[in-house]
């Protein structure tokens, strides 16, 4: 479509802000008679951009998350949401295979997460990325206002950048990834490394959730591209000089939206809620939780193991004790993932029959994802905490257990290798890989002081409290527009 015919379709001037991302916030339901019909899904990103929303004319590129081919009547997503145009990028199924679960999932995901799953390098997957990835960035171009700003996100936009760049050079761009970006020694792996790398150039910013991204990123620049980076000591980011532009590469750590959740947390509703699921669940003396998406990153069988066995050690009386895994079905077209479910429900199972009196089983589960004040009503309830992945970008469970003990009650047991240990030190930090550190931590954490319990927790909340999802937003923002006049 051409650019004026893409902003009638909008109904916007040219969009002086624009987000591009995989998916659009939305989400498809099909009816019974086939008809697609579409709900808002607002989601962390959406809150924490609405205050920097305002006066502008914003636009959100993505796609809708329905296969383009695979309705008879065209798939077209609303023009709007909230104070959004919407943009979709039609994907046919074959992309989606390719693009999507192909090149970023079954490539990009693995590699950037330690490689806990080998990743699959194909050349058509990477051809895929390479047109998607153009999609996209030709659709920012099209409906940007002279001098807009760009943020793009994650992992499965990584040439966009330099695409748009080489299509729009007036643009502010900035670079957003929610993943890890790996060591050199496992980027180097990547075939189409240099390509990656020069993408990701294309931006003004490239942020990061740690400093830890952000030196691996400076460092596989250096080795690939031969470019030298300042240290900035003053606002803490790197400066490519080597770059025209003078690319800026910082970390970000992203959070959530403290105050409305612990709001919510201690709204009677939900607080009653917490304590009829403590009921539901045989009023145990201690409740361990974990929330996750079915995700092999997440280090989901490592914690469900230290429970089965410290219940087998008599360590956790299974009459007293009770723990949940509440997983949220995701990417179940991959083959890893198939794999995963296969054997944590297998884990699950095994408890049961070991454990499982009549109406009393220590182990539960439940492959589902559960309304926001349904959540925050479990996480209210949980005694502990278990966060355990054995790499995680930031991992906004942690976050968001923290937001919901407004009591400074309840403890988080939270892996080294998760973004948020850099942040919230006072958890039980844990070693993943090391069962019986796991095992251990649970223990001092369920046997600790509630003195000890409360400190801890109060100085995360306090942490939080300052440090929420708007203000990522703003910083990010605010670095962008501070790049190169
Ligand atoms: P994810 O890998 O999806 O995100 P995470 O940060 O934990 O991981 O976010 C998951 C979100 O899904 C949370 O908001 C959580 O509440 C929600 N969720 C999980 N299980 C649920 C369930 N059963 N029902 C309802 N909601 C559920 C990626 C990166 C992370 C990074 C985020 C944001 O992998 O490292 O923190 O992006 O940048």
């Amino acid at each position: 479509m051409a650019a004026d015919q893409e902003m009638q379709h909008i109904g916007a001037e040219a969009a002086s802000f624009i987000v591009v991302a995989n998916r659009l916030p939305i989400d498809a339901v099909v009816e019974d008679d086939g008809q697609v019909d579409w709900t808002e899904a607002p989601g962390g990103l959406v809150s924490a951009l609405a205050p920097v929303l305002h006066g502008r004319e914003a636009v959100w590129i993505g796609w809708s998350g329905v296969a383009a081919d695979t309705h008879s009547d065209p798939v077209v997503p609303p023009a709007k949401m909230g104070s959004y145009h919407l943009v979709d990028v039609p994907l046919s199924t074959d992309m989606v295979q390719l693009y999507y679960e192909g090149f970023s999932n079954s490539t990009l995901w693995p590699l950037y997460h330690d490689r806990i799953v080998a990743p699959e390098y194909h050349r058509d997957t990477w051809n895929s990325y390479v047109d998607v990835n153009l999609q996209f960035a030709e659709k920012a171009a099209e409906v940007a206002a002279p001098g807009a700003i760009v943020w793009v996100h994650d992992y499965q936009l990584q040439l966009v950048p330099s695409m748009l760049r080489a299509l729009r050079p007036d643009l502010r761009i900035g670079f957003y990834l929610h993943i890890p970006f790996p060591p050199a020694e496992l980027f180097l792996q990547l075939p189409w490394r240099q390509r990656i790398v020069e993408g990701l150039l294309g931006a003004d910013l490239v942020g990061f959730q740690t400093p830890f991204g952000a030196s691996n990123f400076c460092e596989v620049t250096s080795l690939l591209l031969g470019h030298d980076f300042d240290f900035d000591a003053n606002d803490g980011g790197w400066i490519d000089v080597a770059s025209p532009r003078r690319v800026q590469v910082d970390a970000f750590p992203i959070s959530i939206d403290v105050a409305s959740l612990s709001e919510l947390a201690a709204t009677p509703r939900v607080q009653a809620r917490a304590k009829q699921i403590r009921h539901e669940l045989g009023d145990p003396q201690h409740f361990l939780l974990g929330v996750d998406r079915m995700d092999y990153t997440k280090g989901i069988h490592v914690r469900l193991r230290a429970f089965v066995e410290l219940l087998e050690d008599r360590m956790l009386d299974p009459a007293t004790t009770v723990m949940l895994q509440i997983a949220t079905p995701s990417r179940e077209q991959v083959e890893e993932y198939q794999k995963l479910r296969e054997e944590i429900e297998l884990l699950v199972g095994r408890a049961a029959g070991a454990f499982g009196e009549i109406g009393e089983v220590p182990l539960r589960y439940m492959y589902s994802g559960l309304p926001h004040e349904e959540l925050a009503a479990f996480y209210v309830a949980a005694d502990v905490m278990l966060v355990t992945p054995f790499r995680d970008g930031m991992n906004l469970v942690a976050k968001e257990y923290v937001a919901c003990q407004v009591d400074d009650n309840g403890s988080l047991v939270l892996s080294e290798f998760a973004g948020a240990a850099l942040e919230l030190p006072q958890a039980w930090l844990v070693n993943p890989h090391s069962l019986e550190s796991v095992k251990e931590t649970i223990m001092t954490a369920i046997g600790t002081t509630p003195d000890d319990r409360r400190r801890r927790m109060a100085a995360m909340r306090a942490y939080l409290s300052e440090h929420d999802v708007a203000r990522w937003a703003r910083e990010f923002l605010e670095a962008l527009e501070d790049t190169r006049p």
